[in-house]
């Protein structure tokens, strides 16, 4: 994918060379004055977007925004020369601001040494796990603690990856009746540092058990769910070729010949029903052929349908936001959300954000989503369900990408809003 866009834009630009040599040829000595052609990926800060209704089109025509930005400011998004010009069509001011394949290859660390047939993290990134390293990090933490941690299948993404789980509880191999809580990952391709989240909360909730007496009390009243990667595919090819790609979606072709659905869109309450997502497969936001169309969602659902989860947040990046549902729609009080049932959401969110320094809103606050899972967990199971925004508050494609040095900083970050959340699914 990265190898053939590059090609074609290289395509693109020796084209326009040519036209620009045959232009200023026959215009005899008059400078040529084109400007130098647009990226294939261009970073474009974008304004004139300053309500709902207008970010969520920019958010579903197909360009890549990135982070949420905050309180209706400029919008920063990924683009191709047409998608841009389109915007620009409908009244919007893009300004170009740079190459994200340039900018992807200097924080790889230039041109790649590694081999490029290996998913890894770049050199100096290390510290982030892939999807083997995950996968060994669950299957130590339920062997090292064993009387309160067992391991489990959530299912298969579309390339047949194990999407493993890890339950955390006292008596951890009876089903007991006490609140049960989840915690999902990574179901966006690039943002890494929510796999961190998750391992982060296996680590303190099974090395901590016995010693930390916040960790040893909700292990003894609490079901505790991990998840730490709800897309694999797309997180493995995102640190293919030894350079990081910049994707968000899964890898399941499409019927055009383009790739992927975003996960987030996918879910089955209410899936495309409001502007929220794209019908076109190309776009980053498309929300697949079908409600659950992609095995990854389907797997999540079903684990999802098969336990009482009382409680629930998804850690995504970035822009340092506690998000609540609906994300459908703009009405706090609607079908299926009671003005009481809001006010909780509202109420726990603040009390999260407090402790982490995260902007707290309603989902639809920024742009309208559809298919999204706070909206599924909640609309079909009236499950607490947040969408954590992580680190950092923004910063273009490299806000995908901290440095590993992060890690711990920004996961211990939310022990304290984590711990809100298991009190308040008692
Ligand atoms: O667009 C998304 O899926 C999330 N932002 S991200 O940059 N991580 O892609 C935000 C979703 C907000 N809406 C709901 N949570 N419903
Ligand atoms: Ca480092
Ligand atoms: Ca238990
Ligand atoms: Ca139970
Ligand atoms: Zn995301």
């Amino acid at each position: 994918m990265f190898t053939k866009r590059r090609a074609i834009g290289l395509a693109a630009a020796a084209a326009a060379a040519a036209l620009m040599v045959v232009t200023a040829w026959s215009a005899g000595a008059q400078e040529p004055t084109a400007a130098p052609p647009a990226p294939d990926r261009g970073l474009y800060t974008l304004t004139g977007a300053d309500t709902v209704q207008t970010r969520t089109q920019v958010v579903n025509s197909g360009v890549d925004v990135l982070g949420e930005g905050h309180g209706g400011g400029p919008m920063e998004l990924i683009a191709s020369p047409a998608q841009a010009r389109q915007l620009r069509a409908q009244g919007y001011t893009l300004e170009l601001t740079g190459d994200v394949e340039a900018m992807l290859e200097k924080r790889s660390g230039g041109p790649s040494t590694k081999d490029s047939s290996v998913a890894d993290f770049p050199s100096g990134d290390e510290g982030y796990h892939t999807y083997d390293e995950m996968v060994a990090e669950v299957a130590a933490a339920a062997t090292d603690h064993a009387a309160i941690a067992q391991q489990g299948s959530v299912g298969s993404s579309f390339e047949g990856r194990d999407l493993p789980f890890l339950k955390i509880s006292d008596n951890v191999a009876t089903d007991e009746d006490e609140p049960e809580v989840l915690f999902t990952c990574n179901m966006h391709a690039r943002e890494h540092l929510t796999t961190e989240m998750c391992l982060h909360i296996v680590q303190r909730f099974t090395d901590g058990y016995g010693t930390d007496q916040t960790v040893t009390g909700f292990v003894d009243s609490r079901e505790i769910f991990v998840i730490p990667s709800q897309n694999p595919d797309g997180a493995e090819f995102d640190i293919s070729g030894g350079e990081y790609q910049g994707w968000r979606k899964n890898r399941q072709p499409n019927s055009d010949g383009s790739v992927g659905t975003d996960l987030n869109r996918n879910f089955s309450y209410k899936w495309g029903c409001c502007g929220g997502s794209d019908d076109n497969p190309s776009g980053e936001t498309y929300r697949g052929e079908s409600p659950a169309s992609a095995p990854e969602v389907a797997a999540v659902q079903a684990f999802m349908d098969g336990r009482q989860f009382k409680a629930h947040i998804d850690f995504h990046t970035f822009s340092e936001l506690v998000l609540w549902p609906f994300g459908h729609t703009t009405d706090d009080v609607t079908e299926g959300m009671t003005q009481e049932e809001y006010d909780r959401f509202a109420d726990i969110g603040q009390q999260m954000a407090e402790t982490n320094g995260y902007t707290p809103e309603q989902a639809s606050d920024l742009y309208i989503t559809d298919g999204s899972i706070d909206d599924w967990a909640w609309g079909t199971h009236k499950i607490l369900s947040y969408t954590f925004e992580m680190f950092p508050s923004g910063g273009g494609i490299d806000g995908f990408y901290p440095p590993d040095e992060e890690i711990g900083p920004q996961t211990t970050r939310n022990d304290a809003a984590v711990d809100i959340l298991l009190t308040n699914a008692g």
